[in-house]
This record gives C-alpha cells, sequence and structure tokens, in this order.
C-alpha cells in the first residue's frame, strides 16, 4: 500500500476517487473512478441524488484498493438530515432549488457574524425555508454532504469546520457555531453536530482510516494552489468561480459586506476571502441543452470569434437556475435567436474572464493586498481560452493547474495528518509546484477589457 491515500471529491457536476502515492517528494495521482452528478427533480423539488453518489464513492474505494487513509470533500452549503434512529430523512435539497427564493431579503443581514457573501441557498436560509416541515421537525441532526457520506462510511457524527464556516451559522472570530444568531433565527440548536478539524480522524472505514480534510471542496482547492509565496489571487474555477485571496484574517468592513464578500474558514486557521463568481455552470447547462456536443471542438470554435463582441453581467441572479441558458443569454447579451453555438460560448467566456477581473481586482482592494498572479485551478485549467482571456482581462500572468487541485488538497492534508508529509501550506504548496503541471498564460494588454467592463455596468 506505500503512502497512498484516497480522495473522495463530490464536485457539482461530477465525483471522482483519486489515489494519491507520495513517494520521496513525488505525488502520483490516479483517477480511479468517476462518475456523474446528475440532480433529479421530484415533485417540483431539485435533488441531489446522493444514493447515487454514495455508490459512486464505494465503488471509487473498492478500485482504490488498499490505502493508509480516506478523505471526502464536496461542493458546500447543501445537507441531509437523520432522525434519531440515524436513518437519513428524504433526499438532500438541491442549493439551486428555487425553495429559498425571497428568504435571504427576510432575515436580518448577519455578515458581522458569519462573514458571509449573501448567497440565496447558504444553509441558514435553506433551513429557514425548511423550517416548518414534518421533515424538519423529525430531524435529530443535521449533515453537510461530506459528513452525511463519513457517517454513512464510518458511523461518526460530526461537522468538519471549513465547510460548517459556509453554512452562515458559524461566528467568523470565534470559529464556532454562533448559539446566539442560532436561537435569534428560530433554529434548534440540537441538530448542529460538534465541529471537526481538518487532519482529525473520523472513524474507520473497513478497517481504513477516515480523515477530516478541508471537507468544503474550495478548501482542498485553496490548499493546492502551487503559490510561491503570498502575493497571490487564486480562481478555484469549476461549476462555480471562486475568486480571492487568503488572508490571516477575516474582513469585515461595509465595504466588504457591499461587494458581497465571503470570509471562509481555510485549512491551517487561514480565511479564504472571495466571491462566487457563476464560473462554468453557464457553459456546463448549454452543453446539456446541445446534447452534449464536443467541448475541445466547440472552444476552437469560440476562440476565432471576435473578442468580447457581446458580454453580459454573469454574477446576474439570473443565470442561477438549470434550464435554457443559452436562451437566457442570447437575451441578456442582445443576440439574435439563431446567434451559433460559438458565439454564445465566446459571450459566456468573455464575460467570465470579465467577472474574474472585477473579483480580482475588488479583492485586493477591499483586503488592502497587491497581487502579482492569478492561479487558476480547477477543471477550468483546462480550458486554454478562458485561461488567457482571464490573463487578459486581469492584467496579471495566469498560472494554470493542477486541474485536479481539491483532489490534491484533500490528500496533502491527509498525508500530512499521517506523518508522509510534513510543514505547513507553504511546504504542501511546493510540493506541488514541484510535482504538478502548471502552464503561463502572459496578458496581453489592452483597454478592450476596461470598455466592456463598463458595457455591463461593473
Ligand atoms: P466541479 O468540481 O464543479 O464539478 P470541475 O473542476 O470538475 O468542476 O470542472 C468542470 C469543468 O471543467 C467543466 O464544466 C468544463 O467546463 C471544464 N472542462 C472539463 N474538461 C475540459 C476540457 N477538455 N477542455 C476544457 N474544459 C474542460
Ligand atoms: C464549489 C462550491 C462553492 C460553493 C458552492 C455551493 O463547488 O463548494 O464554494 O459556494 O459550491
Amino acid at each position: 500500500m506505500s503512502d497512498a491515500f484516497a480522495a473522495v471529491d463530490l464536485g457539482a457536476s461530477s465525483g471522482r476517487v483519486v489515489v494519491g502515492r507520495f513517494h520521496q517528494g513525488e505525488l502520483e495521482l490516479d483517477v480511479v473512478h468517476r462518475f456523474a452528478n446528475e440532480p433529479v427533480r421530484v415533485g417540483g423539488t431539485l435533488h441531489w441524488d446522493i444514493l447515487a453518489l454514495y455508490r459512486g464513492v464505494v465503488e471509487g474505494l473498492r478500485e482504490a484498493g488498499p490505502v493508509r487513509g480516506i478523505g471526502i470533500d464536496s461542493w458546500a452549503v447543501d445537507y441531509g438530515l437523520i432522525d434519531d434512529d440515524g436513518a437519513l430523512l428524504g433526499n438532500p435539497v438541491h442549493y439551486r432549488d428555487a425553495r429559498t427564493d425571497g428568504i435571504a431579503e427576510r432575515v436580518r443581514d448577519i455578515y458581522d457574524v458569519c462573514g458571509l457573501q449573501t448567497l440565496p441557498f447558504n444553509t441558514v436560509y435553506q433551513l429557514i425555508a425548511a423550517e416548518p416541515t414534518a421533515q424538519y421537525a423529525a430531524a435529530h441532526r443535521l449533515l453537510l454532504i461530506p459528513d452525511l457520506l463519513a457517517y454513512w462510511l464510518t458511523g461518526e457524527i460530526g461537522a468538519e469546520y471549513t465547510n460548517a464556516s459556509t453554512t452562515g451559522l458559524l461566528d467568523v472570530r470565534t470559529r464556532e457555531w454562533s448559539w446566539p444568531l442560532i436561537s435569534e433565527l428560530g433554529l434548534r440548536s440540537t441538530v448542529l453536530p460538534p465541529i471537526r478539524h481538518p487532519g482529525d480522524r473520523i472513524g474507520l472505514y473497513e478497517g481504513t482510516p477516515v480523515i477530516a480534510v478541508g471537507s468544503h471542496d474550495t478548501a482542498s482547492a485553496v490548499v493546492a494552489v502551487p503559490a510561491d509565496g503570498s502575493d497571490f489571487a487564486y480562481i478555484s474555477c469549476g461549476t462555480w468561480s471562486l475568486v480571492g485571496l487568503e488572508l490571516d484574517h477575516p474582513v469585515l468592513s461595509d465595504a466588504s459586506r457591499a461587494a458581497n464578500f465571503t470570509n471562509e474558514g481555510g485549512v491551517d486557521s487561514t480565511i479564504r476571502y472571495l466571491r462566487n463568481v457563476m464560473g462554468l455552470w453557464p457553459l456546463q447547462e448549454c452543453l446539456r441543452e446541445w446534447g452534449s456536443p464536443d467541448l475541445p471542438a466547440l472552444l476552437a470554435a469560440a476562440a476565432s470569434k471576435p473578442e468580447l463582441a457581446h458580454v453580459v453581467d454573469l454574477d446576474d441572479p439570473v443565470f442561477l437556475p438549470p434550464g435554457d441558458m443559452a436562451g437566457r443569454l442570447r437575451k441578456t447579451a442582445g443576440l439574435p435567436a439563431d446567434a451559433d453555438r460559438p458565439t454564445v460560448v465566446r459571450c459566456i467566456l468573455d464575460s467570465l474572464a470579465l467577472a474574474h477581473r472585477r473579483a480580482v481586482r475588488q479583492a485586493q482592494e477591499l483586503a488592502g493586498r497587491q497581487v502579482s498572479v492569478v492561479h487558476l485551478v480547477g477543471g477550468g485549467a483546462r480550458n486554454e481560452l478562458l485561461c488567457q482571456l482571464t490573463a487578459d482581462a486581469c492584467g496579471l500572468p495566469v498560472l494554470a493547474g493542477p486541474v485536479e487541485a481539491t483532489a490534491i488538497g484533500n490528500l496533502l492534508v491527509q498525508a500530512r495528518a499521517a506523518g508522509v508529509v510534513e510543514g505547513g501550506l507553504d511546504a504542501m504548496r511546493a510540493l506541488v509546484r514541484e510535482t504538478q503541471q502548471i502552464v503561463r498564460y502572459e496578458p496581453v494588454v489592452s483597454t478592450a477589457w476596461d470598455d466592456a467592463a463598463t458595457r455591463v455596468g461593473r
């Protein structure tokens, strides 16, 4: 088994189990299992297919063979409720479901407590939506998605800190559940399990230790940003683009609140100061509608379209829910109904690069920090056009990769807990730099990006 560990990484678009082997300063990755993550609409509500995901996890762990540890991460904010017997109450609801529409507007501003960007689907708003239901009344515990899967594997209950920091119910200063806020909102404190931290041992699955990692996928991705030093911005680019900086302390100023920047908890007591940008979700949705055409061919065709001819403000919540994405884009961008697919794709990528630029600039202003490079990790690092456009838009070099940063961050935290890797974030990042492929994109500076920013009014 040598020094092998298994990372279970569930993204909103797919799941995978990755085995990482650490040997004499090398890290060899093997994606042993990939599986689809396909939400299901039942009775008007959009759900995750949690049992299909669990099957993918178990099959992947079987493929992984003997390992020294297992770590689980997934997208944030969503949860399952279990009853007194430990049985799951209903299928976890997808954060893009409409049940939280209008809830955030009804609740007092809680930025001073949790330091989070107001997103309609933050757990706190989902719980307020669920509060009148029989299911919530019957709930014994709330388990965030990675904690639910870890519970099924080990029988142990807990709430991993980095993911708990996305709920809106954690106090950003004390890093504990905010009991006063929970009671003020009329939520039941007993459903929230004790907090555990990356590196803690959760329990055993068939004799193998399950280790808490940065179970929020973005927290694990940030661990594996191959930065040298601290003057970098990161973009964790997949279904979402999480764009920001790594800080020692939260920024809770009025300007930060107004710009809707978030202070999420990171590995090793860092703060992930970032903004959720719509990411590759609009592209994913268009591809789904179009019957999954070949992506590289479509991107090549989009690359030959004129730059910045059509841009939209991708942060507009109109793009949040699933369905008829190309139609919404054409309408917002003022594109003719018969605009071809490469034109729509080009509009998405130009607009995404513009949104990246805005968030990178705002993060620096709000945190009072200057960066010299932008690291782009996740599936988006495979999109050469997007990486180049992001460099051009930001006027900064983009270092793209690793694609599987989240799984690598997950593996590194486990390996460190087992004593196989030593040191802090700097040491872990040096290992990523030395062992993974990273591509550099130099910016082509142009005032066209300033004009485009003016056109979308941001
Ligand atoms: P998540 O973790 O949110 O599910 P990923 O980090 O796996 O997302 O990234 C998925 C995205 O990666 C897809 O939406 C797609 O746009 C991009 N991607 C995947 N493969 C390619 C490819 N061959 N070329 C360009 N982009 C790709
Ligand atoms: C990315 C992510 C992001 C959250 C969103 C719900 O996968 O975890 O950090 O805001 O999903």
